[in-house]
This record gives C-alpha cells, sequence and structure tokens, in this order.
C-alpha cells in the first residue's frame, strides 16, 4: 500500500484544527490530527516542507520504520512542532491499518481491555455557588469525575473558566495577540481549599473531584496546596509545577498523599522518564496528538505500567475529533488505563466537518467498532470555517512580571 499524497487542511470549525489525510494506490485514506493550539501554521509549515516530500512512495503499512525515520532520522529530535507533525502522520497511518486489515485500531494493539472508558469533566464558575451549580448539572449527567476551577476573587480573569460564557477566540475577535491575564500565587492558594471544602460539603464523597494548577506554582507551595487539598480527597492534582525539572516533582511528593498528574505539554517519553521511573506522579496526562502519535504513546503507556502510573491522555478542545478518537482506541485497550478529560466536541460545525463514532453516556464514552479510527473529514464544508490565528494567554504578576503557566 504505497502512498500516493499526503493533504494537510486547517479549518476553524469552532477552535483550528489541523487534519492530515494519507492517501494511497490502494484507494483507501488515512486520517491523524496534528492541531498545536496556537502555533498550528508552524505544524502545517513542517508537514508541508519536511515531511511530506520524504512520504511519497513508502510502503504506508511500515508504521513503525516510518516513525523512526522522522524521529529518529530528522536529527533535530523531539519538540512539540515536530512531535505534533509526527503524531498527524502515525495516526494516519494506524488508521490506514486498521481500514485495511477491517479492524478498529485497538484490536491491533491488543485488543479490548473494557467495554467503556471513564472520563472527567470540566465544572467551572465565576464564584464557588456558580462552580458547585455546574458541579451538580455533571452528577445530573452521570459524570463520576469532575475537575473543579473557579475564578479567584480578587483577580480579574482565571484562566481556564470561561467555558460556556467566552472563549479566547471571542475575547481575541478585534485583536489576535495573546490577551493577559493577572496571576497571584497568595490569593490562589487561600482560596482553592476553599472550593473543594464547600464540594464535599455539598456532594459528599462519592463523586470523584480533580483540579489543574496549569503549572502556576513552586515545588514548596505545591506541597501546601496538595497538603490542604488531602481531608478533600481528590483523584488528582494536574501541572502543580512546571515540569522542566523532572526532579521537582520529588518535593511536591514526598509532602502530600494528594495524586498527582502532569504531561499534557510533554512531547515525548523522554519529558516523563525520570516523573515515572521515580513515581513522582500517579498519572501520565501526554496526548496522542501531542507526544509523537499512537506509536509513541503506546510506549509511553507501557513503559508508565512498569511503575503503575496511569494514564489520563489530555482532552481539551484544541485536539480534534480524530486526536479523541486515537485516545479512545488506546484507552480500550490500555490495561493501565486511568481516566479521560472529556468536555465534548464544541457544537454543530465540529459535527459538519468530522464524523467520529464516540458516544457520551452515564460518566463514560463508548467507542462504536469501525475499521481504523472510526473517523472522517469533509475538506469541502471545512471550507466554510477559515483558519483563525488565535493564542492563549500569557499570566503577569501585579507587578508586571511574566509569570509561569
Ligand atoms: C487544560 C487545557 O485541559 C486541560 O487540562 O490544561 O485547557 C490547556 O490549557 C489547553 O489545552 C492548551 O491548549
Ligand atoms: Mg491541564
Amino acid at each position: 500500500m504505497k502512498i500516493t499524497d499526503i493533504k494537510i487542511f486547517v479549518s476553524c470549525p469552532s477552535r483550528n484544527f489541523v487534519t492530515v489525510r494519507i492517501e494511497t494506490d490502494e484507494g483507501l485514506y488515512g486520517l491523524g490530527d496534528a492541531t498545536l493550539n496556537g502555533r498550528e501554521m508552524a505544524v502545517v509549515a513542517y508537514l508541508t516542507e519536511h515531511i511530506k516530500p520524504c512520504l511519497i512512495g513508502r510502503d504506508a503499512h511500515q508504521i513503525e520504520d516510518i516513525w523512526q525515520y522522522l524521529y529518529k532520522g530528522a536529527y533535530w529530535r523531539r519538540g512539540p512542532i515536530t512531535m505534533t507533525s509526527i503524531a498527524g502522520i502515525d495516526m494516519a497511518l494506524w488508521d490506514l491499518k486498521g481500514k485495511a486489515a477491517g479492524m478498529p485500531v485497538y484490536q491491533l494493539l491488543g485488543g479490548r481491555s473494557r467495554d467503556k472508558i471513564k472520563v472527567y469533566g470540566h465544572a467551572n464558575g465565576q464564584s464557588i455557588d456558580d462552580t458547585l451549580n455546574h458541579l451538580g448539572k455533571h452528577i445530573e449527567e452521570g459524570y463520576k469525575a469532575v475537575r473543579l476551577q473557579c475564578a479567584i476573587p480578587g483577580l480579574a480573569g482565571t484562566y481556564g473558566i470561561l467555558a460556556g460564557k467566552k472563549d479566547y477566540y471571542e475575547l481575541q475577535s478585534n485583536r489576535p495577540l495573546p490577551p493577559e491575564q493577572p496571576w497571584d500565587t497568595n490569593k490562589y492558594l487561600n482560596f482553592i481549599p476553599n472550593l473543594f471544602k464547600a464540594a464535599r460539603d455539598q456532594f459528599g464523597s462519592e463523586i470523584q473531584l480533580l483540579h489543574d494548577v496549569h503549572s502556576r506554582l513552586t515545588p514548596i507551595e505545591a506541597a501546601r496546596l496538595g497538603k490542604e487539598l488531602e481531608p478533600y480527597n481528590l483523584l488528582f492534582l494536574e501541572d502543580p509545577i512546571p515540569a522542566e525539572n523532572q526532579s521537582n516533582y520529588k518535593h511536591v511528593r514526598h509532602h502530600t498523599t494528594t495524586p498527582l498528574a502532569v504531561g499534557e505539554v510533554f512531547n515525548s517519553i523522554w519529558d516523563a522518564k525520570e516523573l515515572i521511573e521515580s513515581h513522582s506522579i500517579d498519572y501520565i496526562r501526554s496526548a496522542v496528538t501531542h507526544a509523537g502519535g499512537i506509536t509513541a504513546m503506546r510506549r509511553i503507556t507501557d513503559f508508565a505500567s512498569l511503575h503503575s502510573v496511569r494514564i489520563a491522555p489530555h482532552g481539551p478542545p484544541d485536539i480534534s475529533p480524530i486526536g479523541h478518537a486515537a485516545h479512545a482506541q488506546l484507552n480500550t485497550w490500555a490495561p493501565n488505563f486511568g481516566i479521560q478529560e472529556f468536555v465534548g466536541f464544541g457544537g454543530k460545525a465540529i459535527n459538519e466537518v468530522f464524523e467520529y463514532s464516540l458516544a457520551y453516556a452515564d460518566g463514560h464514552l463508548t467507542l462504536e467498532d469501525k475499521p481504523g479510527l472510526g473517523v472522517d473529514y469533509d475538506d469541502l464544508e471545512a471550507k466554510k470555517y477559515p483558519y483563525k490565528r488565535s493564542y492563549l494567554p500569557v499570566s503577569r504578576l501585579e507587578d508586571g512580571t511574566l509569570w509561569d503557566w
């Protein structure tokens, strides 16, 4: 099965998505997600200029060799642009292999380990009451696990709580440059335990709760937060500190029994190696779309399982339904699956452009058995939704100092 063409599409049916379509001489095509939020066009250039010309004419069945060729063969290894580009190609090749075999990708990985995929949703609000109302709605919809984020009193704007009100695309409609948000660690640390206390007081101990720090703390601050949240029994505390220094997680770990999760910005197994080997974390949150595809995530998953670490793939709205479908295939197989982040697919336009065989019910996703990833992409329909330049915000302290993500 020879690769005859590789098409790269960019569209914005509510969010920007980069979609890879590998075409073959057997008439089959495979689809992959290569979306990197805020850096979409850099990935498009890498795919168009540096990957596509090297792959035309190769055997689409040689997934491993193509992965090694794009990773080891590039000389300049790793990095988000390279690894997201490799991911788009790798996913499309797994989709093709599944279609050629007449089997869903999870069968090729080793078969089904579970019937359905447990997910966590996001509850956000401008106040504790607001956030708890949103949590209540999730519980009514059957969610067994929910992430809580709340506006920090005294801070004008908090990342992650805009859902249902505005998103950054709207915020930027007249000025497509990175928005800026204030950050104050003291206000944050003094407030967050109150949110979780209120949630447990109102909803009891059954519902699993999570929280995302977005890497804003130092190790000792994260240790304090982890300790103060222990009475509220979180499923995990996500990205408490930046992870460039993998050994920093040991400090947090040694001070608290709150489980820790990290990995959404990782782009290779090497970013997680020490964290996993030293069992400094409980969940690895890397995404198929950003960590080099299914081939790479299968390796990360197996490596993590040796160290009692479970996978909890990053599932934001800035991963396309193709990336979510790849996660569903991986999660159906992975013996050490933990939980999947899932906030829905954001509406009508997405559903006109993408087809996928995933359905939410009662706190879980189920995957319909279809060959490959079980997805499709309508490139003509997608033309109605052209790319819109957009950025994630940056954080600054009150005195103007640029702060960590
Ligand atoms: C978040 C994301 O889903 C998460 O856990 O951290 O919203 C993240 O900020 C975005 O995906 C960045 O593109
Ligand atoms: Mg996160």
